[in-house]
């Protein structure tokens, strides 16, 4: 998932149970800072994971059908500079393969299409359920879900 610092937020139509990994990347490298949920729900599980220019941030309890926003504090590179505080959103939205926000019945037949192909870059947002096949258990995910939407 596409984390844009402005405009619309991206959409994670993939149903992890609730926790999620956010991979932030710099354009430097980063050596530590604080990640904290500033607005939705779901909390920051253990503490940040820098690594080069990335910073992780896993999260649980992260819920379905919501927008949630993190917020990045006294994110520090290698040369010691701090970043300003930043507010990173992401709408949560289990079943939305093409991210317009709605679930709908296209969202599933694009699925079915998909079951039995192997995951790559243009079809994971159809491994719904993440395990690297796609099969019957996405096809349900998404509708079972039909109708949910975000503003
Ligand atoms: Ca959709
Ligand atoms: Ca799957």
């Amino acid at each position: 998932m596409n984390l844009p610092l402005s405009g619309e937020p991206g959409v994670e139509c993939r149903n992890s149970v609730g926790n999620q990994a956010l991979v932030f990347t710099f354009s430097s490298n980063v050596v530590s800072g604080s990640a904290s949920v500033t607005g939705g729900t779901g909390s920051v599980f253990g503490n940040p994971i820098f690594s080069g220019n990335t910073m992780t941030v896993n999260l649980t309890g992260v819920t379905d059908v919501q927008k949630i926003t993190v917020t990045l504090s006294d994110v520090t590179s290698s040369t010691s500079q701090v970043l300003p505080d930043t507010e990173v959103s992401a709408n949560m939205l289990i079943g939305d393969i093409n991210a317009d926000k709605t679930v709908s019945a296209f969202d599933v037949t694009q699925t079915k299409h998909q079951v039995g192909m192997p995951v790559t870059s243009a079809n994971f947002r159809d491994d719904i359920r993440p395990d690297r096949t796609i099969n019957a258990t996405d096809v349900q995910q998404a509708r079972s879900r039909v109708g949910n939407s975000l503003p």
